[in-house]
């Protein structure tokens, strides 16, 4: 999906229903692929993000959620988002002042420090009280229903674009038998299901010089599995490229950088148990290609879910992630043994 226009009315009307009335300026902002995030000048000084959340969530969960989550971690004294105004589909934030994100590691000091940060949010919202938040997509992180899903999408075909895909779509059905392997743990118990973030990508969570942190991005906060987004983290956090390189050569996953969030994670994430630990690994192979899925599934759709800049984005981020696959698919051995080692067996 390009980016929508916005009138200077919609935005100026969208900020004064929370008051907001002195701006002075209202841009785009950072590289989601999914909200229209603008940042707002204020004569005051005081700056806001202000955003108009997707129509692929539901809206009236998600606010729910966003409001218990923040007012839940406001509550234990960790830092977190805070909500100026939220009249759907649009919401205020203050913007963080000292906080950057990035949306590539340049150092292991980075992915050690996020891989902690999501732990200490996972740990935070451990008792978050009843009942359950809702999903505000369903089966968001589940592979078997987004495999069903690039199915349908294949009879889409949006302007014949399957023919373009022939190798992509080898490269998953030779993974389908691994698809149903978390979720099933899930299903029989054998993993726990815990409040996680589920969208743990380096630039959901922001940090400043002196190593503070805050993890934004609180959409898809809802009842997941550890192993999500230790995986999430890994797809993006050890990545050698951007998500979208199109030289395959620069894309792989670094081992430096797995070892720090390895490192990172279990330092944090005491609360983990034998399977999930024993599952950290493999959780990377399987979030990055799942989201190389729905980047192919969005791509044969014609693009109606993630924002796109120019014709083939989806492709390009669909064969970076798999090319991501075969590289932790290729470490393998050294990845479980880094595992193994940082959880002291
Ligand atoms: P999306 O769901 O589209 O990814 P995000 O909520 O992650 O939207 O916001 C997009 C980007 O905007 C983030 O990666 C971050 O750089 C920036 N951002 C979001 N919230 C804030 C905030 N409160 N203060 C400063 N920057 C923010
Ligand atoms: C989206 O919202 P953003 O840009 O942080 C997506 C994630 C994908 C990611 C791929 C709600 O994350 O699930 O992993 O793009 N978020 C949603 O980069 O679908
Ligand atoms: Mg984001």
């Amino acid at each position: 999906m390009s980016n929508r226009i916005y009138s200077k009315e919609e935005l100026d009307q969208a900020l004064a229903q929370f008051g907001i009335t002195d701006q002075t300026d209202v841009s785009r902002y950072g590289s989601g692929h999914i909200n229209d995030t603008f940042k707002v000048e204020t004569k005051s000084g005081t700056r806001y993000i202000l955003q108009r959340v997707t129509d692929a969530f539901d809206k009236e969960v998600l606010k729910s959620n966003i409001l218990r989550v923040t007012n839940h971690l406001k509550s234990k004294g960790v830092k977190t988002l805070e909500v100026v105004g939220y009249e759907n589909p649009w919401r205020v934030y203050k913007f963080l002042e000292g906080y950057t994100s990035v949306d590539q590691i340049s150092d292991p000091s980075q992915a050690e420090l996020a891989a902690g940060a999501f732990a200490a949010f996972q740990n935070a919202l451990a008792d978050l009280p009843a009942p359950e938040l809702l999903p505000v997509i369903k089966k968001f992180h589940d592979t078997v229903d987004r495999l069903r899903l690039l199915d349908e999408a294949k009879k889409v075909n949006y302007n014949n674009r399957l023919a373009l895909v022939e190798k992509e779509l080898q490269f998953v059905d030779a993974r389908r038998e691994e698809a149903a392997k978390i979720v099933t743990m899930m299903e029989k118990g054998e993993i726990p299901v815990r409040t996680t973030h589920n969208d743990t990508k380096i630039n959901n969570v922001m940090l400043a010089p002196d190593g503070g942190n805050v993890v934004i991005d609180l959409d898809t906060t809802m009842p997941g599995s550890a192993l999500y987004d230790f995986g999430d983290m890994v797809r993006t956090s050890s990545a050698a490229a951007a998500e979208d390189e199109k030289d395959l050569s620069k894309v792989y996953s670094k081992k430096e950088y797995f070892e720090a969030l390895v490192k990172g994670y279990l330092a944090g994430a005491k609360f983990l148990t034998e399977n999930e630990i024993a599952n950290l690994a493999f959780s990377g192979r399987l979030i990055t290609l799942t989201i190389g899925i729905r980047f192919l599934t969005d791509f044969l759709n014609g693009d109606t879910y993630f924002h796109t800049a120019y014709d083939d984005h989806n492709l390009v981020r669909c064969r970076t992630q798999f090319k991501m696959v075969e590289s932790m698919e290729e470490q393998a051995e050294e990845y479980e043994a880094i595992v193994k080692k940082y959880a002291g067996k």
